[in-house]
């Protein structure tokens, strides 16, 4: 792949976290380092370990495929590998992986002097999935509450999960954070929406820029948050969704063990009723 003369100019030395010049290179469009070289270490090793599981299960079929963990009895040790050991090593893999992913993208925000906003975004994801595979399990006592990996075991496992708390639609934390998903897609489409009707539009006609990007939501709703301000919105409300995701799967069952209907019975015994 040929490389642009741009990025040519900021294929520079340094900024890295560990290691100093070791792996300080780039192999076609990616910059390796350190990191690059342990996310590479652990995706291998851990899809590796996925194909070993696959192939001494029951089927080959990519939906059916499933790696369970351990059963409850084996609390929090370590099982044998055939029964969820693999599923502990996947999930030190797959935590290495994702971690070393985050360290890479702060290495790379450091030689370019970027801010760290897009590793520090992703180690929200990384929370959101830690959160269900080590701090609940942990909390409960048990690796086998953390989440089987398959395609479709892992959608039975939210559904199973979900219904242990009789409706999870009623879990508070849960609701805050389907808000600020739906929230985060409708600012994406306003903002996709507004750019693209602003910048790109039809022939002969010209490109428009803030000032009518402003006064089109001044017009609508009487305000404008700008255009650093969307991004800053958007960053907020998709990092929120993850957050409050985290949050909502590990108050269920460490902090809260009943349905989730009946945790509103706080609304009902206020003395206001009496
Ligand atoms: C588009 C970026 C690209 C990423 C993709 C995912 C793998 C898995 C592994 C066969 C937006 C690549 C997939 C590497 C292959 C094996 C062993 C990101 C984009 C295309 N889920 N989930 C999916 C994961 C959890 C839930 C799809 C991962 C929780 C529901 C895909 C994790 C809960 C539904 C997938 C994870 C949960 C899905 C599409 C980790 C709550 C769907 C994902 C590591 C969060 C949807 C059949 C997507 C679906 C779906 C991957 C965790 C719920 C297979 C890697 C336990 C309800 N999940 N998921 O587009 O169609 O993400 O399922 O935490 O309906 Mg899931
Ligand atoms: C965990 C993914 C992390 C991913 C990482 C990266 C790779 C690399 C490589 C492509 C968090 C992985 C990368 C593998 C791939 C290449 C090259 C993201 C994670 C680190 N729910 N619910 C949520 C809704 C119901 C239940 C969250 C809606 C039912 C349970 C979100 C509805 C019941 C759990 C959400 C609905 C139920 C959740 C998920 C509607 C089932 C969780 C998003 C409209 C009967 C989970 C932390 C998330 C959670 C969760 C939305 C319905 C149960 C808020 C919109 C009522 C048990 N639900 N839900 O967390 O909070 O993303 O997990 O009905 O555990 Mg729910
Ligand atoms: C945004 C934006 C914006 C833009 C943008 C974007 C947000 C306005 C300016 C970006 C957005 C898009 C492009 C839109 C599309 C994106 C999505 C929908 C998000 C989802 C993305 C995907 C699904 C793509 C996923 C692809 C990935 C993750 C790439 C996969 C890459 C690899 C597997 C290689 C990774 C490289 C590594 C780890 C390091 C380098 C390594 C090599 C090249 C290999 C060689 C290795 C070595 C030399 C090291 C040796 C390795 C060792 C020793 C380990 C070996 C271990 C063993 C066990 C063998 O706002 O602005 O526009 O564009």
């Amino acid at each position: 792949m040929s490389m642009l003369s741009f990025e040519r100019k900021y294929r520079v030395r340094g900024g890295t976290l560990v290691g100093g010049d070791l792996f300080d290179f780039w192999v076609g469009p990616f910059y390796v380092g350190f990191f690059g070289v342990t996310a590479l270490f652990f995706s291998v090793l851990g899809t590796l370990l996925i194909l070993y599981g696959a192939a001494i299960g029951p089927t080959w079929n990519l939906w059916q495929i499933n790696i369970a963990p351990p059963d409850l009895s084996y609390g929090l040790a370590l099982a044998p590998l055939k029964e969820g050991g693999l599923w502990q090593l996947i999930t030190i893999c797959a935590i290495g992986a994702f971690c070393s992913w985050a360290l890479r993208q702060a290495e790379i925000a450091r030689k370019l002097g970027m801010g760290y906003h897009i590793p520090v975004a992703f180690s929200f994801a990384i929370f959101a999935y830690v959160t269900l595979v080590v701090i609940r399990p942990v909390l409960l006592g048990a690796w086998g509450h953390g989440f089987p990996y398959g395609i479709q075991s892992h959608l039975d496992w939210v559904s199973n999960v979900g219904y242990q708390y009789l409706h999870f639609h009623y879990n508070p934390a849960h609701m805050l954070a389907v808000s600020f998903f739906f929230t985060t897609t409708l600012a994406l489409s306003l903002h996709g929406g507004l750019i693209l009707s602003a910048t790109n539009p039809k022939k002969g006609e010209t490109v428009k820029g803030g000032e009518h990007e402003n006064t089109f939501f001044r017009d609508t709703i009487g305000y404008s948050i700008g255009a650093l301000g969307i991004h800053r919105l958007g960053l907020f409300l998709a990092l929120s969704a993850g957050f409050w995701s985290a949050v909502c799967i590990v108050i269920s069952g460490p902090f809260w063990t009943r349905g989730w209907p009946e945790w509103w019975s706080w609304w009902l015994d206020l003395p206001i009723w009496s």
